[in-house]
């Protein structure tokens, strides 16, 4: 990648890293997802005060703070409903939410169907390490089963929670998957999401290196890796997605499981389409005021 902003290229990936250091523990998935988050904006070229960086609580919610975006680190399993009610307060803003897999899907997995149903022009990009890292390794909604932590002694007795079924399921029209396991693979996925016109989510698989098991490491995410492209997948076939996200878990299907070819009209759009209709015959604000106010 060049070093020099060009025309098409006006900002570099440095341009949104923020000058506060991350606190991660070294080797966290993490850093990668950043990194990958830099490059995708700067391929994309939107200015950075133009941009809109909304998270919920966790270590990987720390990453709006790690950017030089507009940020806002909210609170746990929260970021979905702000970023919706900053997007429809701004709809030029380019809205990415992000978070950690026990803040979109344990206590903001309430969030998410809404969302998705809505379709607002914002990229959900989720940390997926099967593990609540920041309060130190309690069992997450992604765990799998089996799973010994520190609330789980003897090994969970649940199923984990599927994010790419849970999404498909609720009828999102963009659904990727990526990996620290394959930076530029990761890179391109987040590139395509932000670009979609309409909800996007992207469950990046990112690991824990401190209280995560030992298949969940980038070797243990290679040797499980197979990206999409590989085996011919169509994306625009819906059916092959949910399909294929059932191997959530045992295999990781890396790039775009499925890409609506149809995208229907975002919220947000249809919203400011409502305003200008009902905004034709309305009563002109001095008269509405009068009704009101004895002048
Ligand atoms: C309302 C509320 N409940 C619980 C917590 C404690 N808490 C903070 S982060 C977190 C889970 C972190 O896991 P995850 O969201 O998967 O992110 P990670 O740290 O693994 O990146 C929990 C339970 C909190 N901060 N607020
Ligand atoms: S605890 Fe895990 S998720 Fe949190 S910073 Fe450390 S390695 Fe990353």
């Amino acid at each position: 990648m060049s070093e020099t902003a060009t025309p098409a290229m006006p900002f570099l990936p440095k341009d949104y890293k923020s000058d506060l250091k991350p606190i991660w523990c070294p080797g966290c998935g993490d850093f990668s997802v950043v990194q990958a988050i830099y490059r995708a904006l700067a391929s994309i070229g939107r200015a950075p005060h133009e941009t809109a960086f909304i998270s919920g609580i966790g270590c990987s919610s720390r990453i709006p703070g790690y950017t030089t975006a507009y940020g806002f680190n909210t609170v746990h399993g929260r970021s979905l409903p702000i970023a919706q009610g900053i997007k429809l307060a701004n709809p030029d803003l380019l809205v990415l939410a992000a978070g950690g897999d026990g803040d979109g899907f344990s206590i903001g997995g309430g969030h998410v169907p809404h969302l998705v149903r809505r379709n607002m022009d914002i990229t959900y990009i989720v940390m997926d390490n099967q593990i609540y890292g920041l309060t130190k390794g309690q069992l997450s909604p992604t765990s799998p089963k089996g799973r010994i932590s520190c609330t789980s002694k003897y090994g969970s007795l649940e199923e984990p929670v599927n994010p790419l079924q849970y999404v498909l399921g609720y009828g999102a029209n963009f659904v990727a998957q990526g990996s620290p396991a394959d930076l530029a693979g990761m890179t391109a996925i987040i590139e395509e999401a932000i670009r979609f016109p309409g909800f996007a989510f992207v469950n990046l698989q990112s690991p824990c290196v401190t209280y995560g098991e030992e298949c969940q490491q980038i070797k243990g995410l290679k040797a499980i890796m197979e990206p999409l492209a590989s085996i011919g997948h169509d994306p625009s076939d819906r059916m092959k997605a949910m399909e294929i996200a059932q191997y959530y878990g045992q295999k990781l299907h890396t790039g775009v499981l499925y890409r609506n070819p149809n995208p229907p009209p975002t919220y947000e759009s249809m919203v400011k389409q409502r305003q200008e209709e009902l905004s034709k015959g309305a009563m002109p604000k001095e008269q509405i005021l009068d009704l009101f106010i004895k002048r």
